[in-house]
C-alpha cells in the first residue's frame, strides 16, 4: 500500500504594516527609557461622543517649533526635543527617507492603560509620509482592524521593536492598544510623524 501524502496548505497573510524586531540595541533602549521618564507628560481630557474623558495614559508631543498637533479637537503645543529621541528621529529619517518633525510619546503605567480604536489621519500629517512607531518597556498587543472588511491582525510589540505604518494605510485601517490587565509594568511608545509646519496658524 502506498503511503498517503499529506498536502499542507500554507497561507501567507499580508500585514498592512512592517515590523523590524529589536530595531534598537539594548544600550539605545536603556538610554531612551531613562530619558523618557523625565518628559513633561500630561493626561488631557478629550471629547468622545460629546462627553469629556481623561485619556487612559499619559502623553507628550515633542516637535519642531511651529509643528503643533491637533488631537481629538485639542491643539497640543510642541514641547522641545530631548537628546536621545532627537537622535532616534534623525536615525529614522536617514534610514527610511522620511522627514519626521514630531513624535507623540505615550506612557502606559501598566496594562490597565490603553488606547482605543482610531486612525492617525489628522489633516496636518503630510499625506505621503509613513508613521514610525518605536516601543519600549513592557510588551503589549497592537491590533489592526480593516474599516470595511473588519479583518483583524494582532501583533505583540516588544521592547525595542519598530513598526512602520505606511502612507495611505490610515484610510483603510484602524488601530488600537487594548488593555492587558495582567501586565504590571510600564510601556512607552513613540510615534514619529511628519507634520505640515504652522498648519494650525493658517486656520
Ligand atoms: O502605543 C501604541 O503602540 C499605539 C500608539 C498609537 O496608536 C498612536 O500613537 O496613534
Amino acid at each position: 500500500m502506498q503511503p498517503v501524502q499529506q498536502s499542507l496548505a500554507f497561507e501567507t497573510v499580508e500585514l498592512p504594516v512592517k515590523i523590524i524586531r529589536r530595531y534598537l540595541t539594548e544600550k539605545q533602549r536603556q538610554l531612551l527609557l531613562d530619558e523618557a521618564e523625565s518628559y513633561p507628560y500630561s493626561s488631557p481630557q478629550i471629547e468622545v461622543y460629546g462627553k469629556l474623558h481623561r485619556i487612559p495614559r499619559r502623553q507628550v508631543w515633542l516637535a519642531d517649533r511651529g509643528c503643533d498637533y491637533r488631537y481629538s479637537k485639542q491643539i497640543i503645543t510642541a514641547s522641545p526635543w530631548f537628546h536621545y529621541v532627537a537622535w532616534l528621529k534623525e536615525q529614522l529619517n536617514s534610514e527610511f527617507g522620511q522627514s519626521y518633525n514630531g513624535v507623540l510619546v505615550n506612557h502606559y503605567a501598566d496594562g490597565t492603560e490603553h488606547m482605543g480604536w482610531h486612525s492617525d489621519d489628522e489633516p496636518e500629517i503630510v499625506s505621503n509620509s509613513d508613521i514610525a512607531s518605536v516601543s519600549l518597556g513592557d510588551s503589549r498587543d497592537f491590533v489592526l482592524k480593516h474599516k470595511t472588511t473588519h479583518q483583524k491582525h494582532l501583533i505583540t510589540l516588544e521592547c525595542g521593536d519598530l513598526l512602520i505604518m505606511p502612507a495611505g494605510m490610515q484610510s483603510d485601517w484602524l488601530h488600537a492598544l487594548p488593555k492587558r490587565l495582567k501586565s504590571k509594568r510600564a510601556r512607552f511608545n513613540f510615534t514619529f510623524r511628519q507634520i505640515i509646519p504652522n498648519y494650525h496658524k493658517k486656520i
